[in-house]
């Protein structure tokens, strides 16, 4: 385990309070937990900020399991992206829409390219990219 270093900080009294009500709201039991927490979202923030980053995320789409070939389209789409796809799910969410969750590893530029390809298929109800890092940065 590493050791930990206690630090002071100084914050004014309205900032403080703010934070206090964050932590509760977030459930948190440790203040220091919290701010460890919110330092490695900072850094992988800062992951995705360079594009030539290896990042590791996922990408949600939501989408019109009516619309003609659009399956066929979005899964075409991933074997172009081989690469940085890892793994997908595909979820019957309703009679007539379709989930899919996909697992995506590789550089930043080409993992966005790949969300924002899928995105712009027509029948994709929503498409959200969610980030995070293969944990080098958070160490
Ligand atoms: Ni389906």
């Amino acid at each position: 385990m590493t050791s930990l270093e206690r630090v002071s900080i100084s914050i004014e009294k309205r900032l403080l309070t703010r934070l206090e009500k964050l932590i509760k709201s977030s459930r948190y039991t440790n203040r220091s937990e919290f701010i460890r927490d919110m330092i490695r979202s900072k850094l992988v923030e800062q992951d995705w900020a360079n594009e030539r980053r290896e990042v590791i995320g996922t990408i949600t789409l939501i989408y019109d399991h009516h619309r003609r070939e659009l399956s066929e389209k979005l899964t075409d789409i991933q074997h172009d992206h081989h690469d940085e796809v890892l793994a997908s799910t595909h979820v019957h969410i309703a009679h007539d829409r379709c989930a899919e969750m996909i697992m995506v590893k590789g550089r930043v530029d080409r993992v966005r390219a790949l969300a924002d390809r899928l995105h712009r298929e027509k029948g994709v109800l929503h498409a959200e990219l969610s980030m995070s890092a293969t944990g080098d940065s958070l160490r």
